[in-house]
């Protein structure tokens, strides 16, 4: 075995009896229940910094015994708190809609991920994260990829709570040209359209150390950090690639662009650091959903856009230098739905809104080592999670996933998804079946408008339209 394959297998066993290890702390509590931090929220209020992933894998992180150099996400997670069952949705746009509603998407007019042909966006009455922070007095900036709304300047990110951005409106753009389909140039300041040389990843770490050198430190701000990596196009500067080649890394183009991602967040904490920032600094890292077959979730079960355990179970960490105790675990189950009423509470803001939350302060969880706040979880109008029992009515095609097919899991006991109880417990399949009938009663489509005139545009954006 050479000594490549051998970190592999390493790195995936340790990974698999990180996991067991995991089951058994969920079964019989809670790892930081003796050990916390009394955290108090009295005094100055946090900033918030929230890095998104875009389908980076489960198993990727260097900190999950993954292959990728990824020193500050590592850091993140010994300074922090890793989330060991923090789930999304399967794809790019209902997560999304998740962490800035606090909703479950199918309420918000996002259950599906966004062509670039649609004309339709987040639904208008949905009050955002940003909308919530910025009534609190925070500044409010987004640095990255939107995917929540990308023709209509209603649903673009200014009007949707957000003080400033920087990046994309969809859900693919080419790293370097910064294109949809080498054709609809897709990035944009402030609603206007931005045509610049550089590598997407490199730039809004750019953005970022501007805005932080120049911020005004009594005003608390929100960045909310959605990177395009490492989503294909796989692209990064060809000396990065280079290193996972003569490495003999099996995906040397993922591998190199996310390690530019984890070099974009150092460079984003380390401006943090230059202004004594980082101390009142609540900085979360997760991933969007799943990695896809390739470089995979192991040893998870299912990939992006499955609603099996790899498509929605995603690395997440969250710190907070001397309030949460540095390297602790929490295994009961989150979501990303849980962050805004979490943000919102720490900062102070109201949480009173006529649409109702699904999330939950997630914080005495977090920092006490609470029980989780979740009854129950809902991975889309397609799969349930009640207490370790999980229920996939449908799914779609995906690596040889059958659609169509009932699936009852105890996760728990079954974290890998290997044995379909289905058949055996109808009665609780029915149970569960209830509860996704129900939901699917909540559910509020987001209409579009027409095609997209003279598609493809020259750029998204009706309004950018004129402005190149
Ligand atoms: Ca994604």
């Amino acid at each position: 075995m050479d000594q490549t394959n051998r970190h592999d297998t390493e790195a995936a066993i340790n990974r698999r009896d990180f996991l067991k290890q995991s089951s058994v702390f969920a079964a019989g509590g809670f790892l930081l229940a003796n050990k916390t931090l009394e955290v108090s929220v009295a005094g100055k209020r946090p900033n918030f910094v929230f890095f998104l992933a875009d389908d980076m894998g489960w198993a990727d992180a260097g900190y999950q015994g993954g292959d990728v150099s990824t020193p500050n996400i590592n850091r993140l997670a010994r300074e922090g708190v890793e989330l060991n069952q923090f789930y999304t949705q399967p794809v790019c746009t209902p997560t999304r809609a998740c962490l800035l509603t606090g909703r479950y998407a199918f309420k918000t007019g996002t259950e599906i991920r966004f062509a670039p042909t649609h004309t339709g966006g987040m639904l208008i009455d949905e009050r955002t994260l940003a909308d919530a922070l910025k009534d609190a007095g925070y500044r409010t900036v987004m640095l990255g990829k939107w995917h929540l709304g990308q023709w209509e300047k209603k649903f673009l990110p200014n009007q949707r709570g957000f003080d400033h951005h920087y990046g994309q409106y969809g859900g693919v753009i080419d790293y370097y040209t910064h294109l949809r389909n080498n054709t609809i140039l897709d990035w944009h300041r402030n609603g206007r359209p931005v045509v610049e040389q550089g590598y997407s990843t490199y730039l809004i770490a750019a953005e970022a150390e501007r805005l932080i050198e120049r911020c005004d430190k009594s005003e608390p701000f929100f960045f909310y950090v959605p990177f395009n990596a490492p989503h294909g196009p796989r692209q990064a500067p060809q000396e990065v690639v280079e290193k996972y080649e003569q490495q003999g890394h099996k995906n040397p183009g993922y591998a190199a662009t996310l390690e530019c991602m984890d070099t974009a967040i150092g460079r984003i904490l380390n401006a943090l650091d230059k202004r004594g920032l980082r101390e009142n600094t609540v900085v979360m890292f997760s991933s969007d959903n799943g990695g896809t077959k390739n470089p995979g979730n192991d040893p998870l079960t299912g990939h992006k856009s499955a609603y099996l355990e790899g498509g929605v179970r995603v690395p997440a960490v969250i710190s907070w230098p001397g309030r949460l105790k540095a390297g602790s675990v929490v295994n009961e189950p989150l979501h990303i739905v849980d962050v805004y009423p979490t943000f919102v509470k720490l900062a102070g803001g109201s949480l009173a809104q006529p649409l109702p939350l699904d999330g939950k302060d997630a914080w005495p969880t977090i920092a006490q080592g609470k029980p989780g706040p979740h009854e129950e979880i809902v991975y889309g109008l397609g799969a349930i999670r009640r207490g370790d029992w999980k229920l996939i009515e449908a799914d779609v095609e995906y690596y040889g996933w059958k659609a169509g097919v009932t699936h009852l899991y105890n996760i728990r006991q079954d974290p890998y998804e290997q044995n379909n109880l289905a058949d055996q417990l109808p009665e609780k399949v029915k149970e569960l079946q209830a509860r996704l009938a129900y939901h699917a009663t909540q559910a509020r489509p987001s209409p579009e408008r027409p095609p997209i005139p003279n598609y493809p545009p020259s750029v998204f954006g009706e309004d950018e339209q004129d402005m190149l």
